[in-house]
């Protein structure tokens, strides 16, 4: 069989991450309208008869500002470099600028092999399609193309073979049953980012870290969960809170509906919002937070 890794690697809000959960067909991954949503190198595992693909989810290319988003630059640096064949996303709906031809040739100019996948053709004219292949093609990209939506499910078949037949030959490298190398704690400090990364606006999302407390199903089968939702200012806290609390009543009351959707099992959420300024430049309480700065200097 064929087996590999895939590192999925683009620029911020090309669509990776939903990408990767429609190939895997499990949610593994959060997504939102928002650049930087993924944080963390992410794991997503398809096991079929004859191949296995686990795709490693990364961090979109952006411009670092701040101590987080170079470690997140550096995730997805790492995971770029230790794979069998980078999948290249590209936000076909956004045209093609130099940036993202210099980025291409970033990817492909290594020994690792590169495709790749021009996304969101649901929401494009499809003549743009050709002309946009043709331009990559006459800027020196000399990798396969393809145009998907992963939205509405096109072409992702295709997709996936395509993949599965560039990995090289072995034995499966993750056991059958497993999706994702995340755990379902995470999962729960993902979904509640994801709710506040679709409810609030500017910096606010991007300056929220989740702390989970308390993680735990009693005899009843009931998860107790208890999160801090830390934030970079006092007046993002206000924001958060909002009027009579009724904003983080509504967002959390969306991320408990998910929790319990992912855990299979009703859930009591209590959240608390705490303010640590500037902690995204403050390696220490990174690294509590789940960000540590260290972690892919290799
Ligand atoms: N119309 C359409 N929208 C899409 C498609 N794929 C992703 N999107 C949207 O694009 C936005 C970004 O998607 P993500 O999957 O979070 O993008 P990402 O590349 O993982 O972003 P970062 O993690 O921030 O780097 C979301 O609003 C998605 O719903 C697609 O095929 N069609
Ligand atoms: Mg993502």
């Amino acid at each position: 069989m064929n087996s590999g890794y895939v590192g999925v690697i683009g620029r911020a809000n090309a669509g990776k991450s939903t990408l990767v959960n429609v190939l895997v067909g499990e949610k593994v991954a959060i997504v939102s309208p928002k650049p930087q949503t993924t944080r963390d190198a992410i794991m997503g595992v398809l096991t079929r008869e004859d191949y296995q693909i686990v795709f490693v989810d990364t961090p979109g290319l952006y411009r670092a500002k701040n101590a987080l988003s170079q470690t997140m630059m550096k995730t997805t640096q790492t995971t770029a470099r230790d794979v069998d064949l980078i999948l290249f996303v590209h936000d076909g709906h956004a045209g093609v600028t130099d940036e993202d031809i210099s980025l291409m040739k970033r990817y492909s100019s290594g020994d690792i092999p590169m495709v790749i996948a021009y996304t969101k053709i649901d929401i494009m004219p499809k003549e743009n399609i050709p002309a946009d292949v043709k331009k990559l093609y006459e800027a020196g990209i000399d990798c396969d193309v393809f145009p998907v939506s992963a939205r509405k499910g096109t072409n992702i078949k295709n997709l996936e073979h395509e993949l599965a037949k560039r990995l090289p030959e072995g034995e499966k490298v993750i056991p059958d049953d497993i999706v994702s190398d995340k755990s379902a704690k995470f999962m729960v400090a993902e979904i509640m980012r994801e709710k506040i990364l679709l409810k609030y606006d500017k910096e606010i999302p991007h300056g929220v870290a989740i702390v989970v407390n308390t993680f735990k199903q009693g005899e009843n089968g009931v998860w107790d969960i208890n999160l801090d939702i830390v934030c970079e200012k006092p007046n993002h806290k206000a924001i958060l809170i909002g009027k009579q609390g009724g904003a983080l009543k509504e967002v959390a009351s969306f991320a408990r509906r998910d929790m319990e959707k992912f855990l299979g099992a009703k859930v009591f959420l209590t959240t608390y919002v705490k303010v640590k300024e500037d902690w995204r430049d403050r390696p220490d309480l990174m690294r509590d937070y789940g960000y540590d700065p260290k972690k892919n200097n290799s």
